[in-house]
């Protein structure tokens, strides 16, 4: 009689399943056993990640005062001054050294450990490179690398110690474009695939919780660290705070998960 009554109302409760989307995805059956106690179902799910605040980008650079920006981060050194502006990429000048962009995303939706990473992209509003000096961002030549924090939850960067916390624990670099140069426009960028960054970051921790810190890292390509004759080699995105600002990361993926009645 109670296999009867869980037969009956289990398909009650997927129905429920689906209706919750919000909850769970997009809720497809894949296999069903009420015999079994449970089904098997796939889990969909396509997030859209914007930022929340403004110490969530900013700029810094990979040496400590007094160009370490930090705080909601725009580059103020830049004449004329852009504020709500990030600057990153490689600077000779005075500073020899890298200016990177950084941006920390909060994820609205596990991604278990089991999940399988579909797409995923990270997309900022370009506001154009610098143009001033010499050896500067060469268009359709020049590229970026994007790389992530190597944790389960980033927290937000503070302090330059922040910086130097990271530069020993991050993943593996993906190269903006995959492949020859990149035209840095003054309107929306849209990064190549960040499927390999975000699998990294599930597989190495066993998947992400909600609430968890993504914070993903765009820089020059670490080769111009040694090359002579730079300048201010860097590209220009939009801040929190730009009236122009338009910053997501997306994620697209599925899981598998048993459901009991
Ligand atoms: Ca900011
Ligand atoms: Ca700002």
């Amino acid at each position: 009689m109670k296999r009867i009554i869980i037969s009956f109302l289990f398909p009650l409760f997927l129905v429920s399943c689906i209706e919750t989307g919000e909850l769970l995805g997009e809720v497809t059956v894949r296999g069903g056993s009420s015999s079994g106690g449970g089904a098997v179902v796939t889990v969909s799910e396509s997030l859209v990640i914007s930022l929340d605040d403004d110490l969530d980008d900013l700029e810094t650079s990979s040496s400590p005062n007094p160009y370490d920006y930090m705080s909601d981060g725009e580059g103020y050194l830049h004449a004329p001054a852009e504020p709500d502006t990030l600057f990153c990429g490689y600077w000779e000048t005075i500073q020899d050294d890298f200016t990177y962009c950084v941006f920390r995303f909060e994820l609205p939706k596990d991604i278990p450990g089991n999940a399988t990473i579909t797409s995923a992209s990270f997309s900022v509003r370009g506001k154009g490179h610098v143009t001033a000096g010499t050896g500067n961002w060469v268009q359709g030549t020049d590229y970026l690398e994007i790389f992530a924090n190597n944790t389960d939850n980033s927290s937000t960067l503070l302090n330059y110690s922040d910086v130097e916390a990271v530069s020993g624990s991050r993943t593996s670099a993906i190269r903006w474009p995959s492949s020859g140069g990149l035209n840095w426009l003054d309107g929306q960028m849209t990064s190549p695939s960040l499927v390999s960054i975000i699998n990294e970051l599930k597989t190495n921790h066993n998947g992400l919780l909600s609430g968890s810190g993504i914070t993903l890292w765009v820089a020059s390509h670490q080769d111009y660290k040694i090359k002579a004759g730079l300048d201010d080699k860097e590209i220009k995105i939009a801040d929190y705070g730009h009236a122009e600002f338009n910053t997501t990361l997306t994620i697209e993926y599925h899981y598998e998960k048993v459901i009991s009645p």
